[in-house]
């Protein structure tokens, strides 16, 4: 289960409020013009929720529907402004069967109006902000699979009720051979009569994420793409910061912070506007805090767009033509993964950009497992299209994916030369320079030394992290030569480090633990002797010896004595 497990933002509210710049100057790359459509009235007379700043390109005929309060009170219903659903205990049984059904409380959203109201959780900062007169048309992609109906009519609600209907080109669902009934005629009858034109589109036969966002994206006649997941709900004014940094410059492929919706009472919480996207050995997408340098990129300003090494790769909004310009999707993907970060790298290696536009918050229904089947296993898809990810984008850095998760390299990537041809012919920048442009940070040392066991001289064991997690002791076992465990790369900032952990010593006579990596040198600095072997600590001066007796998998720091049990071996053997 290991492979689906996104991480969720952190779901705390950042309180310190630093100076902000506005950031609004607009230097048109390309012009592109808001077609202002026939406003229609929202059926079922349940209104907008919407409303508050009048954008100068909303039409007239739509003003009428923005006086409605931005902050609506309860309409009765639960779940309002965002507000967590209880549920009463004699349907405690009702609930935890029909989460199953798609690993969320599906009870708990059936309860909640398609129209739901929300507190305008944005910045204030980003409520005076002026966007471009003209900004670009989008359509709205989302596919789905097996999705239930009230989070996927939620999504299309909200997508209507918060977005000017000038910009708003149509919404495209794009059914990805879901097995239940009421996503058939049932679903075309209904947004058939929306006031926004939308429509279905069905694979043949199910397809993954990335093929149904593939054929979603041929009938789009929007400038502007959008994609969207099946269970998202938009906040006031998402739209507009998306658009305009598009307008700034086009090749700009644009997030909105991804807030949460609690799977469990479906409470909007609003995620921290202080991470950004990026990714470990495993090539799992994860949050991380953004870095000061970027803060300081941005003038402290944390309205302004955030440049981000990746995506979580369901939302976003991106131009159509430069869309295809820069290589669409890799069609080699199946079902899901894998394709947030081919396109990341994509984006930025060969002369795009990724960003994050705090102002525009989507909320996102996180769940804790796949509710659905992958159609020849879940691992085997996930590694496949991982497989295609690193033999295309990653360079020399695809080894510490294979060497850290072994199990990934009986994937087949399958052919992966069209997607060679096209880094080729975009000519596309190596993964070094995106190590050393863009994400420094990264887990990935953009200079090392060594990847791959440390062997004891003396016992034959090799430092192994025994699978523990943070602040926990460094451990060694018999080398098993097989990687994961036993790789540990020796980086140029003297790290001994397993992925986001680094060995470190607080102290002469203490253990050697495992801390998540801080790049600051201190107690995670090792200065490795060629020589005579050693790895000697530079903070304490000792070196690092095999186990003891009493301890028998526990290296520890002892004074350098030019003993065996000092001298550790980089050299790999591994079985691949
Ligand atoms: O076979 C499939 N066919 C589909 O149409 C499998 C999935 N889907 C649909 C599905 O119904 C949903 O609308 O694809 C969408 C994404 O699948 P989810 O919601 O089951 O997965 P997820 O939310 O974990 O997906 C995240 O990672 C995916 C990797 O391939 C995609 O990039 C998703 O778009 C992405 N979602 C987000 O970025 C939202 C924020 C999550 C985070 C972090
Ligand atoms: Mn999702």
């Amino acid at each position: 289960a290991g492979e689906y497990d996104v991480e969720q933002p952190n779901a705390e509210r950042l309180v310190d409020d630093n100076q902000l710049v506005n950031d609004n100057e607009i230097n048109t790359e390309k012009s592109l013009d808001a077609e202002d459509s026939a406003g229609i009235a929202p059926i079922m007379g349940q209104g907008f929720v919407s409303g508050g700043i009048s954008m100068t390109y909303r039409s007239v005929v739509l003003k009428k529907w923005f006086q409605a309060p931005t902050v609506r009170e309860s309409r009765g219903k639960p779940g309002e402004m965002g507000k967590p659903v209880k549920i009463p205990a004699d349907m405690k049984d009702l609930m935890k069967e029909k989460f199953k059904e798609n690993q969320f409380n599906l009870l708990a959203s059936d309860m909640i109006s398609l129209n739901r109201s929300l507190t305008d959780v944005r910045h204030e900062n980003c409520r005076h902000k002026h966007y471009p007169s003209k900004l670009p048309t989008t359509s709205i992609v989302i596919v789905f699979h097996n999705e239930a109906w009230t989070t996927l009519l939620r999504t299309v609600w909200s997508v209507i009720n918060r977005s000017p209907r000038s910009l708003l080109k149509e919404i495209i669902l794009v059914d990805d051979a879901s097995e239940r009934d009421f996503l058939g005629k049932q679903l075309e009858d209904y947004v058939a009569k929306l006031p926004v034109r939308t429509f279905v589109l069905r694979t043949e036969k199910r397809s993954g994420l990335i093929r149904a966002r593939l054929l979603g994206a041929e009938h789009v006649t929007g400038e502007v793409i959008t994609f969207l997941d099946a269970h998202c709900e938009c906040t006031e004014g998402w739209l507009e910061p998306l658009l305009a940094r598009i307008v700034q410059n086009r090749r700009t492929v644009v997030c909105p912070i991804i807030d949460v919706i609690s799977d469990e009472t479906f409470e909007y919480i609003t995620a921290s506007d202080s991470t950004w996207g990026g990714f470990n050995w495993k090539l799992n997408f994860r949050w991380y805090r953004v870095p000061q340098r970027e803060m300081a990129r941005r003038n402290n300003d944390r309205t302004a767009p955030l440049r981000t090494p990746t995506m979580a790769g369901g939302l976003f909004s991106i131009d159509k033509d430069y869309f295809y310009e820069i290589g669409s999707y890799d069609e080699g993907m199946d079902i899901w993964g894998g394709e947030n970060l081919e396109m990341s790298f994509r984006v930025w290696m060969c002369g795009g950009l990724l960003e994050i536009a705090p102002c525009s918050r989507v909320g996102h229904v996180f769940r804790k497992s796949t509710p659905y089947t992958f159609p020849g296993g879940t691992t085997e898809i996930v590694n496949h299209n991982n497989a295609r990810l690193v033999e295309v984008w990653l360079d020399d850095w695809k080894e510490f994916y294979y060497s850290f998760y072994p199990g990934a390299r009986k994937a087949s990537a399958g052919d992966v030369s069209d997607r060679k041809a096209l880094r080729d012919r975009l000519q596309c920048k190596s993964f070094r320079w995106y190590l050393e442009n863009v994400y420094p940070e990264s887990l990935m040392p953009l200079d090392y030394y060594y990847l791959g066991e440390i062997r004891n001289a003396e016992t034959e064991t090799c430092l192994d992290t025994m699978g523990r997690k943070y602040n926990e002791k460094v451990g060694s076992s018999y080398c098993h030569g097989l990687g994961g465990n036993q790789v540990f790369a020796y980086t140029k900032r003297q790290q001994i480090m397993s992925d986001d952990l680094c060995l470190d010593a607080a102290s002469s006579s203490g253990p050697v633990n495992m801390v998540r990596c801080h790049n600051m040198g201190g107690n995670q600095e090792w200065v490795y002797d060629a020589e005579e072997k050693w790895i000697r600590h530079t903070n304490t001066g000792q070196c690092l010896q095999r186990a003891t007796r009493d301890d028998a998998s526990t290296p520890l720091l002892r004074p350098c004595n030019y003993s065996k049990g000092q001298q550790w071996l980089m050299e790999s053997k591994f079985k691949w």
